[in-house]
């Protein structure tokens, strides 16, 4: 079906409904639609009311976000000037909000003179998360209902809200019992217009508190340190308090059209899209069959197995977790218990839903007890002899059509699967610490991991609540190979002349969470030297890895659990404190390798680093580890923080421009060769004059 708004009239009533499947996005076509219906409504002298309501499951997702940044045609109207003809209906216009109402969704419902929802109805302005502000008068008439702190609220956190809760803030006049349309024409009945824009009274009272707006941005600074766009939506709202209608709703324009031709707008929706589009695989047809995941089993009851049966509980799936020792399995069992009374004394759960979820964990220590199990995720430690102990294991125990997966984050899944007869439904899940919270998932595909293997755990990650990123495999697979690379160039900026703290502040600068070595400190260094004794042992001699974090390790200094690490940490706190033991430490051995220390600054310790992870990401690009550039940009916004308002590190760095990166990667290879040799894609791009999107 193309996208129309259709014209039906109801006894006195003219309906005009938005059809633009799936969601009703506001394209050209429908706001001119729109528009047209209503002169063609307001003209019929036999209409005494109107009513704007929406096909299929939602009322209006907003403006079409994939139409931002493309040229309009010349005539078409804009949303913000529709709603305005809404608005000035002499006949009185009811919005039948049959479904979600978000962004300009709800702008039209609030240029509407009433609103009458369904009951499963939900509305938001979820701007801000795209970039951008309200930009058809949202900013200006939601205070107007609501008054300036719950329109704060709303806006600057992207809140959706139910039926009833709109209700309550006064954005809904009246919750439909049945048919929402019907109900919104019963309701135009005697009712005369009703502008938003002339309502008064919950701003004037907020009129004269500058506090309400100087608070709330103090408050909200560190949630949104380096975004703009969160902040410009207070200034509209304190404008929408202080300046007439028509004043504020020019101001809520001209911040628009800032934000939608920034750099972060554009980030923020490519991100949108990302989303989305890391679910579909190209090799995968959407049809693939999928197999029911009715009960899982996990083997280890660790953090991590314990993390990965909690996002089990979470999605309703039966699971049972297996430990070798009844001890291990206990502590294992009464950590779950205490996340969850965690979350229950947070408020985030109640008491009931938290022991139904708790009930659906069940221990074991009998490998047996897996034998229904339609997926085993195994997460025991991290060494290649047992992994492949435990998959024959598995293999002899499980159903044949059972699914095995590997937690592994670093060891090869083919080797794992070929310790069974069915590598086929073999696949690594590979989650992030903890397992609980951490929203990613890399699903790791081997040589001959099926696709209706693929489909399976990439359907059953939605189920668990993850963003699931579909990779192949590597050493560190995308994420973690991608870490090493920025961290061996953090390292490398330590010797050459930086301490710790300079480099981890330029590193947040930039918008990560934290940097390179307090990162090191929360995740503890004794793993990282593991990791770098065994690499040692394979690595060509020209790739060199540097001793300092071995050193910090080879004190106990593993990081916040033992009080230090790269920083000091006072009992109890988690705040890094520079050490003077750490920078002679780091001085030293530059001595002791003949480096003459040198000043950094905050520039080139960005560029070293994130061009060093770019360029392993084109590397990991070519050799088909990552399917495309979003599935790398997701990885690093969901799993390591990169600001999503960068849009992750291949997006951000077609906006630095490819060349740019490509000249510094190889003005620094040619003086200090070793890891950072370009990628023959990122050489590519650089002479084609080309970006990872513009390939
Ligand atoms: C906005 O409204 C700006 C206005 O304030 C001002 C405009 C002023 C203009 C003046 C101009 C000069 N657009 O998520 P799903 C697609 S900003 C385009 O899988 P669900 C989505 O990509 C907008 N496409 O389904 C997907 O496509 P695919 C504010 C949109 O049921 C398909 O629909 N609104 C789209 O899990 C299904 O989506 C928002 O930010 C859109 N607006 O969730 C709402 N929305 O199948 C964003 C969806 O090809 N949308 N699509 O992959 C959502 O939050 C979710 O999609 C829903 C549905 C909750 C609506």
């Amino acid at each position: 079906m193309s996208a129309q708004v259709s014209y039906a009239k109801e006894g006195a009533a003219a309906v005009l409904t938005i059809e633009n499947p799936p969601v009703n996005a506001l394209n050209v076509a429908i706001v001119t639609g729109l528009r047209d219906r209503l002169k063609e409504a307001l003209d019929d002298a036999s209409v005494k009311a109107i009513v704007v309501t929406g096909a299929g499951r939602a009322f209006i997702a907003g403006a079409d976000i994939s139409e931002f940044g493309k040229p309009r045609p010349k005539d078409a109207p804009t949303l913000d000037q529709v709603v305005e003809l809404l608005e000035a209906s002499p006949k009185p216009l009811v919005a039948a909000v049959n479904g979600i109402a978000l962004g300009g969704g709800l702008e039209v419902a609030l240029g509407c003179h009433y609103r009458v929802a369904a009951a499963g109805a939900r509305v938001g302005l979820p701007e801000v998360t795209l970039g951008i502000i309200p930009g058809a008068a949202g900013t200006q008439r939601t205070p107007r209902l609501t008054g300036a702190a719950k329109a704060l609220d709303l806006i600057v956190n992207s809140k959706q809200i139910g039926a009833a809760e709109a209700k309550k803030l006064g954005l809904v006049d009246e919750i439909a019992e049945g048919d929402v349309v019907k109900a919104a024409i019963a309701f135009a009945q005697g009712k005369q217009p009703r502008r938003v824009s002339e309502i008064q009274d919950k701003i004037a009272a907020d009129r004269g508190h500058p506090e309400i707006f100087a608070d709330y941005r103090r408050d909200m600074a560190k949630k949104f340190r380096g975004f703009e766009a969160p902040f410009a939506a207070v200034d509209a709202v304190e404008a929408a308090v202080n300046k007439p209608f028509e004043d504020g709703r020019k101001y809520e324009r001209q911040l628009f059209e800032r934000l939608v031709a920034s750099q972060q707008a554009a980030a923020q929706r490519h991100v949108f899209f990302g989303e989305r589009e890391v679910a579909k695989i190209p090799d995968v047809p959407k049809d693939t069959p999928i197999r029911k995941i009715e009960r899982a089993g996990i083997v280890g009851c660790g953090l991590m197995g314990g993390g990965i049966a909690i996002n089990f509980a979470n999605g309703g799936i039966p699971v049972t977790v297996v430990e070798t020792q009844q001890a291990a399995l206990d502590k294992g069992l009464a950590n779950i218990r205490k996340i969850f009374d965690g979350n229950v004394s947070a408020g985030r759960l109640t008491r009931e839903a938290a022991d139904q979820r708790v009930a659906l964990i069940k221990g074991t220590t009998d490998y047996a007890d897996l034998k229904d199990a339609d997926l085993v995720v195994e997460a025991v430690f991290e060494d290649m002899a047992v992994k492949k102990q435990v998959f024959e294991t598995l293999d002899r125990v499980c159903k044949p059509d059972a699914i095995l997966a590997t937690n592994t984050s670093t060891l090869d899944v083919d080797a794992i699967a070929a310790a069974t007869r069915r590598p086929q439904q073999v696949i690594g899940m590979h989650f992030f610490s903890p397992a609980n919270i951490m929203k990613l998932l890399e699903n790791v595909r081997g040589k001959a991991t099926s696709k209706e293997t693929i489909a399976t755990v990439m359907e059953l990650s939605k189920k668990l609540g993850k963003t699931a990123v579909l990779v192949g495999v590597c050493d560190g697979f995308v994420g973690n190979r991608m870490l090493y690379a920025y961290r061996r160039q953090a390292e490398a900026l330590l010797e050459e002349g930086a301490l710790p703290q300079q480099i981890d502040k330029a590193i947040f600068d930039f918008g990560l969470p934290m940097g390179p070595f307090a990162m090191q400190d929360l995740a503890g260094l004794d793993i990282g030297l593991a990791i770098r004794r065994r690499l040692r042992e394979t690595l060509p001699a020209l790739l060199k890895l540097s001793y300092i974090p071995d050193r910090v390790a080879e004190q106990g200094r593993y990081g916040q659990k033992t009080g230090a690490g790269w920083y000091r940490y006072e009992p109890g706190s988690r705040t890094p404190i520079p050490d003077p033991a750490i920078d002679k430490l780091v001085v030293d051995y530059s001595k002791e390798q003949g480096i003459a220390r040198r000043a950094i600054d905050d520039t080139e310790i960005v560029e070293r680093c994130m061009f060093a992870l770019v360029n392993e990401g084109a590397k990991i690009l070519e050799e088909g580890i990552a399917a495309r550039p979003v599935d790398i940009d997701i990885i690093w916004i969901y799993g390591y923080g990169f600001p999503r308002y960068r849009g992750g590190p291949m997006f951000w760095a077609d906006q630095v421009g490819v060349k740019k990166v490509y000249d510094t990667i190889k003005r620094l290879y040619d003086k200090h060769g070793g890891w950072l040799e370009p990628a023959p894609l990122l050489e590519r791009l650089a002479r084609d004059g080309k970006g990872f999107y513009s390939r």
